[in-house]
Parts: structure tokens; sequence; C-alpha cells
């Protein structure tokens, strides 16, 4: 061997080197992303391992979709792009559903998923599991972004934080071909190469005549509502919204997951008489929510003559304003640096909305209240929603801080409008696009971020979509207790097939047996057909603290088409067959 060999050799010992495994795992890391959800294989399955060993909690799922419904509602709770992870062309495009949730309901999140060799690719050789990834995933997700050389990792991985949160928040993609874990580089230099995101989400003030305008509207009205979305819930500025609320004194509805943002109890809040105050009222402030189908984008019959109100928005989306109904004062900026500026230019003689207003809103609350009451202590067996959602209703009353994920029609709807919420960011559910599928991805990451019991409320047909989760619930000993609502079917579980011998379309077996599920993996499960039943069960879990299935044997017959959004099915001219 020359002299000339062995001092490279020498030089290269003593070199420390890094490579790209290393290196997308500093980066996270360094940017406070401690927390992967995801599905193992090839090219990732190092990659996981090393995270792990690096100290990053892995949570490895059954379905890359589930992982990925983790990651968006970690982004949600976090205001931190949520991680998923996921093997090249199946894996990917089964987390680009969530991603594509992830976007369109405004949360922050990054899928990061391996790709194969882009030389092959871009040739369309077959190479295993061959897909043009970054292709795909841009028209769903706000950004997409490509690594192809290590020293790259620092700013790619920068870049896609930055995309998923600043201005309105939502999913970025981030592609990494397999290749790239590999490459080498001096470690000093890759250390230096990374990026640590300094102020990713800005703060964006509304202009001074924007706030004055805005006030001079609320000013101007005489029947005011304020609509609270999930936005106003993402942003964390509770006690503002708390302020802002009282001090105007004007009556609130809030969407569903912006339930509990004040209490459901509150004096001003208005949800038990929502087609009033929609109806009504004469001026509108949106914060944080949209105009879209939830809304019925601003228009129809629910919203009383047309040109009846005028509409204040606060959105730090620019173009959100004027997208369903003309904005009279839009406030664009984060909801925080709204509600400051507001608050600070109202001064202390503000005249709060007349009582003739707020009274009649009271009066129509407290009527639906004590309507729905004798519904609620009802102890029918079989059970309807009304009698089983009751005890659910004073359990969440008793847990606080307990999360509920909530998914399906009438599981959906009725829970929504029965169980009150006491504080924010406490109620999950299948938000904007109204997707299945969203609840065993959303449980395991509410009790994984936030270490709270947590009470999955869910459709038979919900559950389905995400059931083989248990096992994870299983695997990670989380505190979940899965309450499925089973009434045997999607809506109901009567419907017969009168023309052949195959079930009905929306029929399930009849009274399965969800409980053993979660027996199967380790869990408790139970099996409940009274509200007494039930609320023991899910007592019992609370304090346990273990993962269970309670399996709520429903009235077949209890429910309606669609819950509460029946009018949106399509009809034939010809009739139902
Ligand atoms: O004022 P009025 O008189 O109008 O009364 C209102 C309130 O004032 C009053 N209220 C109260 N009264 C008394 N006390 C209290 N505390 C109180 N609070 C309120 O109650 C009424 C109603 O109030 P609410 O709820 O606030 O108002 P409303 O009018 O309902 O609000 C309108 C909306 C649009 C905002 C609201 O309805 C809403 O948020 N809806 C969301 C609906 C939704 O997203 N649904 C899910 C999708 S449905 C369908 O698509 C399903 N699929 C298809 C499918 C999907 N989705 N995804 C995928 C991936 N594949 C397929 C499937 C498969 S659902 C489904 C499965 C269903 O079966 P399951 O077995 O899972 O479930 P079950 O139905 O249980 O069997
Ligand atoms: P909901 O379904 O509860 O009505 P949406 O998801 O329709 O709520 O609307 C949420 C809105 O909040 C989006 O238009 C989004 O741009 C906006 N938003 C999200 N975060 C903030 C924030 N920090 N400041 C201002 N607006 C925000
Ligand atoms: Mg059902």
């Amino acid at each position: 061997m020359s002299a000339n060999v062995q001092s490279i050799n020498t030089a290269e010992a003593e070199q420390e080197l890094t490579d790209g495994f290393h290196l997308i795992i500093d980066a996270l890391k360094l940017n406070g992303l401690n927390t992967i959800y995801g599905v193992p294989g090839i090219p990732i399955t190092d990659f996981g391992r090393m995270a792990q060993a690096a100290g990053m909690r892995v949570i490895s799922f059954r379905h890359e979709q589930n992982a990925g419904n983790a990651a968006a509602i970690a982004g949600y709770l976090t205001q931190k792009p949520g991680i998923c992870l996921t093997v090249s062309a199946p894996g990917f495009l089964n987390g680009l559903t969530a991603l594509a949730h992830a976007t369109t309901n405004c949360w922050p999140m990054i899928l990061i998923s391996g790709s194969s060799e882009r030389e092959i690719v871009d040739l369309q050789q077959g190479d295993y599991e061959e897909m043009d990834q970054l292709a795909i995933a841009k028209p769903l997700c706000k950004a997409a972004y490509r690594v192809l050389h290590a020293e790259d990792i620092g700013i790619g991985v920068a870049r896609a934080i930055r995309a998923a949160v600043t201005g309105r928040p939502g999913g970025v993609y981030l592609d990494l071909p397999a290749s790239l874990f590999g490459q080498v580089m001096d470690a000093a230099a890759g250390e230096k190469s990374l990026v640590k995101v300094v102020d990713p989400a800005p703060a964006q003030f509304p202009g001074p005549d924007a706030v004055t305008r805005a006030l001079d509207v609320l000013k101007g009205a005489k029947k005011p509502l304020i609509i609270l979305g999930k936005g106003a819930a993402y942003a964390q500025c509770d006690d503002l919204v708390r302020q802002f609320v009282e001090k105007t004194g004007i009556p609130y509805i809030a969407m569903s997951m912006a339930k509990g943002l004040l209490p459901d109890t509150h004096d001003l809040y208005a949800g038990a008489a929502r087609s009033l105050v929609l109806k009504e009222s004469d001026c509108v402030m949106l914060i944080g929510a949209r105009l879209n189908w939830l809304l019925s984008h601003g228009k129809g019959k629910q919203w009383g003559a047309p040109g009846s109100k005028k509409f204040v928005q606060i959105d730090i989306d620019p173009k959100e304003m004027d997208s369903n109904q003309p904005i009279d004062a839009p406030l664009v900026g984060d909801i925080e640096s709204c509600l400051t500026a507001l608050l600070e230019r109202m001064g202390d003689d503000w005249a709060k909305p007349s009582n003739d207003w707020t009274g009649a809103i009271r009066d129509k609350v407290e009527a639906n209240v004590a309507r729905m009451a004798p519904k609620l202590q009802n102890n029918n067996v079989p059970m309807d929603y009304h009698g089983a959602l009751g005890r659910l209703k004073r359990i969440v009353a008793d847990h606080p801080d307990a999360i509920l994920v909530n998914e399906g029609a009438n599981t959906l709807d009725f829970a929504r409008s029965i169980i009150d919420m006491s504080k924010p960011r406490k109620r999950l559910d299948v938000g904007t696009w109204g997707v299945m599928g969203v609840g065993m991805g959303t449980a395991i990451a509410a009790a994984v971020e936030t270490g709270n019991p947590v009470i999955a409320v869910e459709g038979d047909s919900a559950f389905g979509f995400s059931g083989m989760e248990v096992e994870t619930i299983c695997r990670y000993d989380l505190p979940v207790c899965v309450v499925i609502f089973n009434n045997s079917g999607i809506y109901r579980g009567t419907d017969v097939n009168e023309a052949g011998e195959d079930p009905a379309t929306t029929v399930f077996v009849k009274e399965a047996k969800y409980d053993l599920m979660m027996q199967a993996f380790g869990g408790e499960g139970v099996t409940a057909t009274s509200p007494d039943d039930l609320e023991r069960a899910v007592r019992d879990a609370i304090a346990s603290g273990r993962p269970t299935m309670v399996n709520v044997i429903i009235d077949p017959a209890a429910g309606t088409e669609s819950g509460r959004i029946g009018n949106l099915n399509p009809q034939s001219v010809v009739g139902k067959k």
C-alpha cells in the first residue's frame, strides 16, 4: 500500500460522516417535530428505526390513511405540522387522502414519502412501486417539494414546515427518493446545512381602516351574531375570543369543532337557537369560519331575506373574502392580531345588543333545551340516540379535559347538538369534508399529543373505515375508549333489498360483536344494551385509562337517512325503486 493511500484512509477515518437518514431526523428534531405517524416498509423502514433510536416518538399504524389522519389532527392540536411517513406508490397514495383532508381543513401537516429511483421513474422503466409522486401530490396540497441531495435536506424540511404553517395552514408533500437516505456527507457540514425555521407563522396584522370599518358595521347592527369556526380554535387565542364575545355582548354559535372555545353553557351561546339566529340576524361576523356548505353558503331560506345581512369576516386568507357572499368588512389577518386590534379600538362605551335580541334568543335556547331534556333521560331498550347520548353528555361534563372524537351520520349529528363542550379543541370530528374514517387516527393522535382520555363516539359504519387501528391503540396502551353506536347499518339497519338475496346496501351483520375486536388485542370489550350499561362501561374505561371498546346496541330504526343533511341527497325524478 502506498504512503499516499494510507494518509487518505487515515483522513477519512478521522472525518466524521453523516447521511440522509440522520440529516432528516436532525432537521425534524431541530424544529421541534418529535413525533412521526406512519407505516414502515421500503425505503423508510430503517428511517423509522433510527428516528426511534434518536428519541423521536414513532407511532406505527396498520394503514397509512389512519396515520395521515393522525398527523392532520396533530397539526390542528399543536399548530406544528403533523408528520406522516409512508412508503412509495401505494403507501403514498394511502396517505394522500389524509393530506388532502388536512389541506381542506386548513391544518398543517407534512406527508413524507419515500419514492423510487428518479432515473427509472422518469423513463417509466417499471421500478419497484414506481410512481411520479410529486406530480400526483401537487394539486392536492398546499406545496410539494423533492429533495435530491443530502446537503439540501435542511432547506427542504424548512420549506415544508414554513409552507404548512404560514398564512392559511395546510398539507405539504415532501418527496424523498430512496437514494437520498444513504447519501453520505461530512457531519459538520451536514449540521451547518440544517435550518431552524425562525417565526414560521408570522403575525399578520389587519390594517387600521379595516378595523374601523368592522367596528362601524358591528355598531350599526341591531341583531348581530358571531360564528366561531375551527380556525378560531386552531389560533389558540382562547382568552381573546372570550373577551371579544363578552365585551361585545354579541350572541354566538360555534361550528362543530369550535364548540367549547367558550363553554356551550355560556349565556351568549345560541347553538340551540341556530335557525332563529341565522335567519333573524342583521349582521354576521365570521371568526375563522368559512361560508361553505356547512353554512349553506350564506344564502337560502335558512338565512332570511336576501340582502338582509351585513357580513364581517376575520380570516388569514384574503382570497376567502367574497367567496360566497360579499363581505362588507373584511379583516384579513390572524385572529389573535385582529381581535387584539378590535378590542383596543372598541373603547369602554361599547353598546351591547338590545335585550329584545338577546332575550328572544335566550327564550328560544331555553325552550329547545327544555324540549330535548326529557328525551335525554330515557332508558329505552333497545337504546335510541338520545338515551345513549344523554349519558355521554353527563360523562363529558364530568371530564372536561377528555377529548371527544366523533364520526358517523346520526351518531355525529345527535352527538354534536347533545354533548356540551366546555374547553377548546376537545371536540374532533369529520371536518369540512364530512369524511368517514378519521376516527381511530384522530383518537390515537389526540391521546399521543395530549395524554388526555379520549372518548371516540363512532357510528358502526364510520368505525369500520379505520377499525383495525384498535390493535394500534392496544399496542401503545392508549387511554382511548371507543364507543360504537351499533345500529347495524349506515343511517339505519332496517333497509331490505326487495330485488334479490343480497343484503340491502346500507345494512350490516346484525348486532355485530365489535367489543371482541378490542379483546382480541388485549383491551377491554363490553356490550351495552341499556343506558345504564353504557354509562358504567365508559366511566370504568376513563377511570382505568385502558383501551376499551363499548359496543352500544342502538335500535336499527332510530336514525334517519344521512342524519341532518338528508336534503343533500339527489332525488330521482322517476322515484326510488
Ligand atoms: O335551531 P333548529 O330548530 O334548527 O335546531 C337545531 C339547533 O338549534 C338544535 N340544538 C339544540 N337543541 C337543544 N339543545 C341543544 N343543546 C342544542 N344544540 C343544538 O338542534 C338542531 C340541530 O343543530 P345543529 O346540529 O347545530 O344544526 P344543523 O342544522 O344540523 O347544522 C347544519 C350543519 C350542516 C352545520 C350540521 O348538520 C353539520 O355540521 N353537519 C355535518 C354533517 C356531516 O359532515 N356528516 C357526515 C357525512 S354524511 C355521509 O356522507 C356519510 N357516509 C358517506 C361517506 C363519507 N362521508 N365519507 C366517506 C369516506 N365515504 C362515505 C357514510 C358512509 S355518513 C356514513 C356512515 C353513516 O353510518 P354510521 O353507522 O357511521 O352512522 P349512523 O348514521 O349513526 O348509523
Ligand atoms: P369551520 O368548518 O369550523 O367553519 P373552516 O375550516 O371552514 O371552519 O374555516 C377555518 C378558517 O379559518 C379558514 O378559512 C382559515 O383560513 C382560517 N384560519 C385558520 N387559522 C387562522 C388564523 N390563525 N387566523 C385567521 N384565520 C385563520
Ligand atoms: Mg350506523
